[in-house]
């Protein structure tokens, strides 16, 4: 049966990388099933005291294997949808099981991943009607907390590196439209942006990047992935044509899905391995041919 199993992965493996002319683009089959005989990240839930919404707010801190406050590590900042909360990846996506192997196979670089609550209300839960404009609003206000609270927080608690090389922002959904809102209006503090499926907030092409000659410079990796049956993916292509007319390098992949955890799961596994790394360019390009 081990047999069976190594030869069908092999094979999928060999699939996927033969016809993604070398690039890996799906992670292999097993990348997140949970493997007992290897060392494993740590979750534990933070509560930072918030001065933009006035409360104490919840945060999930994944940190990796042989985390020690003896190193420093850079930061990923992964936030969730509009249906979800700052438990949304670990109840979905599962990321520690994925990171952790990813670890595992030596993969990724060390680094602290903070899953935040990204909607900046009082009441931060997402019950009720998700849609209702206070709770879509409260999304847009999460700039503020994550610039002024909960950033700051973790640099005070936690042993991370704070230029802004060592500070990547990503998310799904209304999540993926927080990063590129948040991760290109400040290219001062993040280096480093992925989209998954990005939902309506999303801002306009040039509002996102008024400053094309400055997201060249700065950015060392913009990542925009999505589904080929989401309906969302107008948000997706809209930015990549942008990218494109201004020359602007990022990484644009459409894979098979809708929007769902399979994609974005796909897009931690991805786009993870990049972070922190000297990226070669040259390979963008791939992922759409
Ligand atoms: C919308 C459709 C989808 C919208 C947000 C979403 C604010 C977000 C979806 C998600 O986060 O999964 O019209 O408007």
């Amino acid at each position: 049966m081990k047999k069976l199993i190594s030869f069908f992965t092999g094979s999928v493996m060999f699939w996927t990388v033969t016809t993604a002319q070398n690039i890996l683009k799906q992670a292999p089959f097993g990348f997140d099933s949970l493997r007992t005989e290897i060392v494993h990240g740590k979750i534990d839930t933070i509560s930072y005291a918030s001065k933009t919404v006035g409360t104490n707010r919840r945060a999930i801190i994944y940190t990796p294997p042989g985390f020690s406050k003896k190193n420093k590590y850079p930061v990923l900042y992964l936030l969730h949808g509009i249906g979800g909360d700052e438990k949304e990846w670990l109840n979905g996506g599962k990321p520690q099981v994925i990171l952790d192997n990813l670890y595992a196979d030596k993969k990724i670089e060390p680094m602290i991943v903070v899953m935040p609550n990204g909607r900046a209300m009082k009441d931060d839960r997402a019950g009720g009607n998700i849609f209702d404009s206070a709770k879509v609003q409260a999304f847009t206000t999460f700039e503020k907390d994550l610039l002024n609270d909960l950033i700051p927080y973790i640099e005070k608690k936690y042993p991370v590196l704070t230029d802004r090389e060592s500070r990547a922002i990503a998310g799904l959904s209304m999540g993926g439209g927080q990063s590129f809102n948040f991760g290109l209006g400040n290219l001062d503090k993040f280096a480093w942006v992925g989209g998954f499926s990005s939902a309506p907030n999303t801002k306009t092409p040039d509002e996102l990047i008024p400053d094309p000659e400055a997201a060249k410079n700065k950015l060392k990796l913009l990542w925009i992935s999505c589904g080929d049956n989401d309906r969302l993916i107008t948000f997706s292509k809209r930015t990549h044509d942008y990218l494109v007319e201004k020359k602007i390098p990022h990484i644009y992949y459409i894979e098979p899905g809708g929007h769902d955890f399979k994609v974005w799961k796909n897009g931690l596994y991805m786009f993870s391995q990049f972070l922190f790394k000297t990226i070669d360019k040259s390979i963008f390009s791939k992922f759409n041919e």
